[in-house]
């Protein structure tokens, strides 16, 4: 972030305005004052303390030279004592490239600064981290610079992982508005490093207007399967449009994938604001981006800064990025949680173009759509009769003029405010679990006493005078409520508790959230369970994992029933989890979320944990865990995953059972008109 270079110092007179000069071979955009803004934002936030310096190096010739030709180098390097008019000549070279004296320089900081946060995070120095650097790198290639980029800081970082660490499945996630089409042509054979990006293409009709960024690139020879475009036909595209494609389609491949270090081509131009992306996604989205990425590789993340050019856009961003790889809890997602149909037929046919390289996507029925442009154009104008567009996207479009920059920092500024204050608490848990020893637990857990009598039964009275005078249920409602109360008061995050008649306690432990004014709750049951539950109203929506086949009861909007036969292996769980039980809860948007894991439980003990910690970005992560029967090993594993330890490990890729896929895929088609976010297939749109 010390790079204050790449940029001529900029007339700023009135005098020199009105002379006609020549144009400088400089970026108006790509300046330094991008990585200045984000730094005081990290400051204002407190988050630079909170995180461990890793001093930055020049790259060597020698790791450029892992993606680079030494003629390029060259003509680089050759760029450090150039005069204006030289400068200009090498720069006309590419496409939309401003050398100035200090770019070599700062290129090489920028891979050099990339690889020392590799080598921090792969020799277990720090967790995760950022680079904020600049130039950016994601569209140079072997041969040249290109889209003000010089060296590919991440595709080097890639092959310097591979080989220095042995690595043999490194994912890169390129969020960057723009088609990193340099990283995709590095990797375009090669099967050990996995390429997704998502950019604006408007069939190829945006920047820089390839043919193969579109959705039918999928890699080459070996590499086959291994490159996922994922491209934007429309500008305005937001917060439901981008977990839509996380969902439906990174991360169930990237979960299939199993990668050992995840890159993180890390730019904000398709932020809010942006005038090169004129999407409209808030800072807080990629909080959530981070916060599931950060579920893979062991949470070896390492994420590099690439475009966004919108500072102040930008820099709550990049804030939401790193306060998310320091474990706060998220803020809740803002905007109606619908992907627009543009996206939706996006998704659908990179799902249809990489049904044959991953498992995941095997029993797609969907054909890529050929007709797009006019297809969809007509179903537009029916999707405006449903008002189903994004609001927010129209006053966008269009717009990248100063005043709309001005308005979108205001907006900002607010919006802002509103999701980070009240502070939520840092990630502690609350336990009571009598039978499990304090210390088998992390310490992040509070290991709490269990609530006195005469306390309990203050709370309880309060909406149930009934229920005091049964013994037993009233016992069994300590544990769960004591925690609930900690949760609800926010003096801690999440918590785990036992009792032995889960069922009556998470009847009132639900009817005490709402006594304190909640207006939505996820509840979550894995096994055989029955509540007595009013669903109507929308204040519980029940979700039942079990076992035993529901024939009386059909699904309806507030209660599914997931048949789940048995635990069949990490596969078929994670096309629940994310093809279904996330879209679901992201759709609806609890203020907290109950997961309660009763008798004959058809999950095991990792998918219960993995379930747990993705659920994390909803309702500010507020869980709570009821157990009705203590076994050490889940409670543990649980207590890891709600403190943000660890993700659990789910080891060797077990085969997939064509049943439990089919489940996800009939209670798709049956509820995505209730829960948009389960949206991945134009069919029956309307
Ligand atoms: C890194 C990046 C954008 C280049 C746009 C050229 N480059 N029109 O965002
Ligand atoms: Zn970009």
């Amino acid at each position: 972030w010390a790079d204050k270079g790449n940029r001529k110092r900029r007339q700023r007179g009135h005098a020199a305005a009105a002379v006609q000069r020549q144009p400088s071979p400089e970026c108006d955009i790509e300046v330094p004052e991008r990585l200045l803004s984000s730094y005081e934002q990290l400051k204002h936030y407190h988050l630079v303390e909170r995180c461990i310096h890793v001093p930055v190096r020049e790259g060597t010739e020698e790791e450029i030279m892992l993606v680079h030709s030494s003629e390029y180098l060259e003509v680089v390097k050759s760029t450090q004592t150039m005069n204006e008019e030289e400068l200009r000549r090498v720069s006309e070279n590419y496409d939309a490239v401003y050398f100035h004296p200090n770019t070599y320089r700062c290129a090489k900081l920028a891979v050099g600064a990339t690889l020392q946060l590799v080598d921090s995070v792969m020799s277990g120095k720090v967790c995760n981290g950022m680079a904020l650097v600049r130039p950016p790198g994601h569209h140079s290639q072997r041969n040249a610079a290109n889209g003000f980029c010089v060296f590919n800081n991440v595709a080097i970082a890639a092959q310097y992982a591979k080989r220095r660490y042995g690595l043999q499945r490194i994912l890169i996630v390129d969020w960057d508005v723009h088609h990193g089409q340099g990283i995709q042509y590095v990797f375009e054979e090669d099967p050990s490093v996995l390429y997704y990006s998502w950019h604006r293409y408007e069939h190829q009709q945006f920047w820089p207007l390839l043919r193969e960024s579109d959705y039918d690139a999928v890699g080459q020879g070996k590499g086959k399967g291994f490159n996922l475009n994922v491209p934007w036909n429309k500008v305005g595209m937001g917060n439901s449009d981008y977990l839509a494609a996380f969902f439906h389609v990174l991360l169930p491949v990237a979960f299939e994938f199993v990668p050992e270090l995840i890159l993180v081509s890390s730019g904000y131009d398709s932020g809010i604001g942006d005038p090169e992306g004129q999407m409209t996604a808030t800072p807080e989205c990629f909080a959530h981006l981070t916060h599931f990425l950060m579920q893979l590789a062991n949470g070896r993340v390492c994420a590099v800064l690439e475009g966004g050019y919108h500072l102040k856009s930008l820099s709550e961003s990049v804030c939401m990025t790193v306060k998310t790889l320091l474990r706060d809890p998220l803020p809740q997602i803002s905007g109606e949680m619908a992907p627009c149909l543009s996206a939706v037929e996006s998704i659908q046919n990179v799902r249809a173009a990489h049904k044959p390289y991953w498992k995941c996507l095997m029993y797609e029925e969907a054909t890529p759509l050929h007709n797009l442009s006019t297809k969809s154009q007509q179903m537009m104008e029916a999707e405006l009769i449903q008002t189903s567009t994004h609001p927010t996207a129209k006053q966008v479009v269009g717009t990248t003029n100063s005043d709309e920059a001005i308005k979108t920092d205001r907006f900002l500024e607010s919006h802002m405010k509103k999701i980070l204050f009240p502070v939520p608490p840092v990630k502690t848990a609350s336990a009571i679990v009598s039978k499990v020893d304090a210390h088998l637990l992390p310490i992040s857990v509070q290991v709490e006493m269990e609530m006195n009598a005469q306390e309990l039964k203050t709370l309880v009275s309060a909406f149930d005078a009934e229920l005091v005078k049964e013994e037993k249920a009233l016992l069994s409602l300590q544990n769960v409520l004591a925690v609930l109360d900690k949760i609800l008061k926010k003096k801690v995050c999440n918590g785990i508790a036992e009792s032995s008649v889960a069922s009556v306690s998470t009847t009132f432990a639900l009817k005490h959230c709402f006594d304190f004014g909640l207006q939505r709750v996820l509840c979550i049951v894995v096994g055989d369970m029955d509540l007595e539950l009013d669903l109507d109203d929308g204040k519980i929506l029940l979700m039942n994992i079990c076992q035993k086949q529901q024939t009386e009861k059909t699904n309806s909007k507030y209660h599914i029933s997931l048949n789940w036969k048995e635990d069949a292996g990490r596969n078929n769980f994670f096309c629940a989890v994310l093809g279904f039980i996330l879209p679901v809860a992201y759709s609806y948007q609890p203020d907290l979320m109950i997961i309660v894991i009763g008798p004959n439980r058809s999950l095991g003990v990792n998918a219960i944990s993995l379930l747990t910690c993705l659920l994390q970005g909803l309702a500010e992560s507020r869980i709570l865990v009821v157990i009705q029967d203590t076994e050490i090993k889940l409670v543990q594993s649980v207590a890891k995953a709600l403190s943000g330890v660890s993700t659990p490990d789910f080891g060797a890729y077990a085969p997939a059972f064509q049943e439990n896929f089919l489940e996800i895929k009939r209670l798709r088609d049956q509820l995505q008109q209730e829960w948009k976010m389960l949206r991945c297939s134009v069919k029956d749109w309307i």
